[in-house]
Order: structure tokens, then C-alpha cells, then sequence
């Protein structure tokens, strides 16, 4: 399709600041800009511009533009049903060729534009594509579809103590905890997410559910313990950028069930922080939670940093980011990916097992 250059994507990458100060300040004075974004779009817009710039960074860097069209119509759908017209999307889109234009050398612009134009050539066709409702029906387990739909129901409804009810009467051993994760918890997250991006809810319940299944997860990983064990470790994060935090803890958590001792340091972690982390706590398996595509880039130079200092430790990664190309993680250099918790903790036994 396209073939981007690594100085070319760089120098975009290197850029990226300016670029969005430019479209920022190009949508900020537009004088239909209320139209465009609707009435409680700025905040939201001036994000989308930093994603945007960081997805495209990704895209540039490592050439997928398999990814970028399959990504367009969920930007086009979510927007849109959070108040967005579809000619934002035009205009903004001519701002980046304006702005590109500007900053980048010619040379390097030549290279870039062409991307933007072939993605304001598909507007009516990803219009078209973003235009249906998605209503996914997730798998659940036979055995745990009673407990889906009373759990999801109680988390609609912002009942916390009857999740946590719910999820502590249906496990009875560590193996419960995992299968109640991917069976009930996920898929529930999963749906609040696709209702967010029909327009339905606002970031508040994605917050409210989060907060929820945090007090789920605390109280079923405090139900089964194992002793602390010296010999296997694993330090389980989210990369810097990264806030979508409850696949990475659901990973730990199954971790510690297979006999790691675990440190779960959370969402978004500096990445200073996470080497020194590294040199004191020794681990043995470096698990990395990557959700959103745009943060695809910042893992690249974390795993370079990890097996040029520690060669010996073992990556691996996962997190829906990689969903659309899970031969990803091991191009850049990790040891492994796995899609969930329960595939993580297998692979974190097979790879230290055989090392
Ligand atoms: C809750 C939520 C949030 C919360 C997160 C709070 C928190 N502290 O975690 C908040 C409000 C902060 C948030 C913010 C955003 N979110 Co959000 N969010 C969600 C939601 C609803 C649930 C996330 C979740 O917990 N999923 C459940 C977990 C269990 O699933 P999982 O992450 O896939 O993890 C499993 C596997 O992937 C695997 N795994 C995960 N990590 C790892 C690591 C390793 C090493 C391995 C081996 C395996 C593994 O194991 C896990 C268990 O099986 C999702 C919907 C969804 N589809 O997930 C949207 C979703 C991810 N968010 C989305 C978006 C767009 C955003 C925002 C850009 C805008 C917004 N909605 O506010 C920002 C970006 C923030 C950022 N920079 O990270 C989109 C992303 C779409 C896309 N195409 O990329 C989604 C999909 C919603 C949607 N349907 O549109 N979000």
C-alpha cells in the first residue's frame, strides 16, 4: 500500500508537538467549530489530535496500514456518537496536510500526505462502515452465563457490594477466579466499552465500572494465597501512556496463582522508574499491558532498554492493542504474547521452564 521510510516516520514522530498545536489552534478558530465537535467537544477533540498523532506515528513506524484502515470507522463511529460531525473529520484531516506541510521538510511531507488523502479519498466509505451499531455478542462459558448477565446487571446499575457478591459465591478455588475474569468481568467491561462508543454512556460509567471490578478483583485475589516464592517473579505493568489498568492486574493476579510472586505496579509507569524498578526487584518475566494501538511506540524502546541492560529476563506482552497483529510483540522483541490472562500465566511457566 504504502511504504513510509524510518527517517521519514521519525521526523513526524519528532514533530508531533507542533503538528498538533497547529491543527489545535486551525479547529480552535474555525468558525463552525461548535458544529463540528458539538457541545462538549473541545476537551475531547484536542485529545483526539494527541492520539491521533501518536497512532499515526505507530502506523508510520512500523508500516501497518492494515491496522489504520481497520481502525477508521471505530473513530468515525465513536466521535460521531459523542456529538462529532462527519465533516469534522474533513476538516480536521486537511489541517494535518497543512500542518505537515509546514513543519516537514518536502521531502519527507511528500511521503506522509499521500496517507492522508488516501484516508480523506475512504470518508463516505468509512462513514458508511462506522455507521452500524455494534452490538457484539460476547463468548461466554455455558456454565458462567447466569453469572454474566447478574453481574453486568448489578454493574449497570452501580451496585458494588452485590458484584462483589456475585463473584464471591461463584468461586470456589483459584481456577474459578480465572474463569470468572474471563467469562464475567471481561466480557462485562468489554460491553460497557462498546456502550460508550455507541453513544449510549458517558466516560463516568467506564470509571464507575472500573472502580467496581477493582473491588471485585481485590476481594477474589485475597481469597486464595499462596506463599511468597524468591525463585519466580514477575513484574507486571502498563506502559507509560497506558491507563487501561484491569487486564494487566487480572494477568498478575493469575500469575501468583501459578506460584509468581508478583509486582503489579499498575497503569501509565515512568520509564525510569519501571528499569529501576526492574534492577531491585530482579524479576524474571517482564509482562507489558498494552491496550490502546497509540501506545504500541513507547513499548518498543522499553523492550530494547529491558534486553540490552537484562538480556536474561523474559517479556512478555499483551492487551487488545495487539489484537489485529499479534505477531507484533515478538517483531519488536519480545518473548511472547499471549491474548489473556489465562494464556499469560501459561506462557510465563512455558518460557522460564524452557530457558
Ligand atoms: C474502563 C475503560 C477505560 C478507563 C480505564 C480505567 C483503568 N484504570 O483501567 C478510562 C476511563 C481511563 C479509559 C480511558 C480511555 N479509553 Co477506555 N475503555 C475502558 C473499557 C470500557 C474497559 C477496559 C478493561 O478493563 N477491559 C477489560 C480487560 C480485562 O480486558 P483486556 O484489557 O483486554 O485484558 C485482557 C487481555 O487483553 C489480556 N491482557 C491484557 N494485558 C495483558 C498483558 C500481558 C503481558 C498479557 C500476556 C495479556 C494481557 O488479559 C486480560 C484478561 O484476559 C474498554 C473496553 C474494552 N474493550 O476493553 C475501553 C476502551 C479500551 N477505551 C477506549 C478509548 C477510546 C479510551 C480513551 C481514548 C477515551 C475514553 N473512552 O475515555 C481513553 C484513553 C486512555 C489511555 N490513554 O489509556 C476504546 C479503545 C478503542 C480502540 N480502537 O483503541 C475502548 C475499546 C472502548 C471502545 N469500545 O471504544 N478507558
Amino acid at each position: 500500500m504504502f511504504v513510509i521510510s524510518r527517517n521519514v516516520a521519525q521526523e513526524y514522530q519528532k514533530n508531533r508537538t507542533k503538528l498538533i498545536e497547529y491543527v489545535d489552534d486551525f479547529m480552535l478558530n474555525h468558525p463552525d467549530i461548535d458544529k463540528l465537535v458539538g457541545a462538549k467537544g473541545i476537551d475531547m477533540m484536542k485529545i483526539n489530535h494527541q492520539n491521533h498523532a501518536a497512532f499515526i506515528s505507530m502506523i508510520l513506524l512500523l508500516n501497518r496500514f492494515d491496522s489504520l484502515a481497520q481502525s477508521l470507522p471505530w473513530v468515525y463511529r465513536a466521535y460521531h456518537n459523542h456529538g462529532f460531525s462527519y465533516d469534522y473529520f474533513l476538516v480536521a484531516l486537511n489541517a494535518w496536510i497543512e500542518a505537515i506541510s509546514k513543519y516537514l521538510e518536502k521531502d519527507y511531507a511528500d511521503e506522509i500526505i499521500p496517507v492522508y488523502k488516501w484516508i480523506i479519498e475512504k470518508h463516505d466509505e468509512t462513514i458508511l462502515k462506522s455507521q452500524e451499531e455494534k452490538n457484539t455478542i460476547y463468548l461466554v462459558d455455558n456454565k458462567w452465563i447466569d453469572v454474566f448477565e447478574k453481574f453486568f446487571d448489578s454493574l449497570m446499575k452501580g451496585d458494588s457490594f452485590r458484584c462483589v457478591d456475585i463473584a464471591v459465591k461463584a468461586c470456589f478455588e483459584e481456577k474459578d477466579v480465572v474463569e470468572f475474569y474471563v467469562n464475567v468481568a471481561q466480557p462485562s467491561l468489554y460491553k460497557i466499552g462498546e456502550l460508550w462508543e455507541n453513544g449510549k454512556i458517558t466516560v463516568a460509567w467506564e470509571h464507575l465500572a472500573t472502580a467496581i471490578v477493582s473491588k471485585v478483583i481485590s476481594h477474589l485475589s485475597a481469597l486464595f494465597r499462596r506463599p511468597f516464592n524468591e525463585e519466580r517473579r514477575a513484574l507486571v505493568l502498563c506502559i507509560t501512556g497506558e491507563y487501561h489498568q484491569i487486564g494487566a492486574w487480572m494477568v498478575a493476579n493469575c500469575l501468583e496463582f501459578n506460584g509468581w510472586t508478583t509486582n503489579f505496579l499498575a497503569d501509565s509507569l515512568p520509564f525510569m522508574d519501571a528499569m529501576e524498578h526492574i534492577a531491585s526487584f530482579r524479576p524474571d518475566i517482564v509482562a507489558i499491558s498494552v491496550t490502546m494501538q497509540y501506545n504500541i511506540t513507547p513499548m518498543i524502546d522499553f523492550i530494547k532498554k529491558i534486553k540490552d541492560d537484562k538480556p536474561d529476563i523474559k517479556i512478555i506482552a499483551g492487551g487488545q492493542a495487539f489484537r489485529p497483529f499479534p505477531d507484533l510483540p515478538q517483531i519488536l522483541g519480545a518473548d511472547g504474547y499471549s491474548d489473556s490472562c489465562t494464556s499469560a500465566a501459561l506462557l510465563a511457566d512455558k518460557l522460564i521452564s524452557y530457558s
